[in-house]
C-alpha cells in the first residue's frame, strides 16, 4: 500500500450496512472491514467510543507498516503460539475492540491452545461486559471469564484493575491485545509472561511485553492459531527453543524501521 494516494483510496462505499457489501477488490479492503467492525461494535454497545480513537491510531500505523505481517512479526506470532502451548494456565484477554474485530478468531485461538477467554475492560461497565459475553457466545465461545471480577491487579485503580481470581489473576501466560500501557505494566509486575499485540511499536504495552507482536490483530490472531496448529505435538524443549530464539528488541526495531522508512532492513 506504500505510496498510494490515501485520499482517493480510503473512502468506504456509502451506505454499507453489512461487511459483505464491502468490495473485496477494494485496495484497502482490510482497513474498511476493520472500520466497519468497530463501527458495528459501537452500535451494538460492545465497543467503547474511545475504541474508535484507538482503531484510528492503529490504522495509521498499519498503513505505514504496509498493511502486512512483516517477517519478524511472523516470528513473534510463532513464538507466541509456542509460549501459549507451553503455558500451564494461559488466558486471552478480550476488550471491546478485540470483541468487535476478531470474535470468532480469538475463540478459535483459545481452542487451539486450550486457553481461557477473559473479558477485561478499561472502561468497565456491567452492561458492556454482558453484551461482549453474549457477542462472543454468538461467535462460538462457551466458557467465559471476567464476569466474577473477584480479584484485583495490584496498583491498578478503578474497574480496569478487576479480574477473575481463577483467570488472569492466577494465569502464567496472558495475551493482551490492544492494551493500555498501565495495565500491561501492572500485569508484568505481577510476574506474568505477557504477549501483546499492538501496531504501535513505541507504545508501553509492546515495550513491556515478553513477546510483542507489531501487527494488525486481524492478521495476528489467525496466524498465531495457524502456528499453534503446526506446532502441536512438538516437544517442550523444541517449543522452548522457539520462544528463546525470538528477540523482542529486534522485532520492535524492525517494525519501527519499517514504519519510519517504509523499508525492511535486511536481516543481519
Ligand atoms: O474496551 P475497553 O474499555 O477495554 O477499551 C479498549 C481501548 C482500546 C479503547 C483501550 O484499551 C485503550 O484506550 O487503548 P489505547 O491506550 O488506545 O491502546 C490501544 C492500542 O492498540 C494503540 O497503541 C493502537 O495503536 C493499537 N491498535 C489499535 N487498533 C489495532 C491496534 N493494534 C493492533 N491491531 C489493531 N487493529
Amino acid at each position: 500500500m506504500h505510496g498510494e494516494d490515501a485520499s482517493t483510496k480510503n473512502s468506504a462505499p456509502p451506505e454499507v450496512d453489512s461487511e459483505e457489501e464491502i468490495p473485496e477488490d477494494h485496495p484497502r479492503y482490510q482497513d474498511l472491514i476493520t472500520r466497519h467492525r468497530i463501527e458495528a461494535g459501537v452500535e451494538k454497545g460492545i465497543t467503547h467510543l474511545q475504541g474508535m480513537h484507538a482503531e484510528g491510531r492503529g490504522s495509521a500505523f498499519d498503513y505505514l507498516l504496509g498493511e502486512t505481517t512483516i517477517p519478524t512479526a511472523d516470528a513473534a506470532e510463532k513464538a507466541a503460539a509456542a509460549q501459549l502451548l507451553l503455558a500451564d494456565q494461559p488466558v486471552l484477554s478480550v476488550n471491546g475492540n478485540v470483541a468487535a474485530l476478531v470474535p470468532s478468531e480469538i475463540t478459535e485461538l483459545a481452542e487451539a491452545v486450550d486457553a481461557d477467554l477473559e473479558i477485561n475492560l478499561f472502561n468497565r461497565t456491567d452492561e458492556r461486559l454482558q453484551r461482549i459475553a453474549d457477542h462472543l457466545k454468538e461467535h462460538g465461545a462457551t466458557d467465559l471469564k471476567g464476569l466474577d471480577a473477584d480479584a484485583k491487579i495490584p496498583e491498578l485503580d478503578h474497574g480496569r484493575g478487576l479480574v477473575d481470581e481463577d483467570g488472569i489473576y492466577s494465569a502464567d501466560v496472558v495475551l493482551v491485545p490492544l492494551e493500555d500501557g498501565d495495565r500491561a505494566e501492572a500485569l508484568d509486575a505481577m510476574g506474568k509472561t505477557e504477549i501483546v499485540i499492538d501496531l504501535n511499536p513505541l507504545s508501553r504495552s509492546p515495550q513491556t511485553a515478553d513477546i510483542p507482536i507489531v501487527d494488525n490483530i486481524l492478521r495476528a490472531v489467525p496466524n498465531i492459531t495457524e502456528h499453534a496448529q503446526d506446532l502441536k505435538g512438538r516437544s517442550e524443549s523444541n517449543l522452548q527453543e522457539i520462544v528463546n530464539s525470538f528477540d523482542p528488541e529486534s522485532h520492535l526495531t524492525a517494525a519501527e524501521d519499517r514504519i519510519r522508512t517504509g523499508e525492511s532492513k535486511p536481516e543481519s
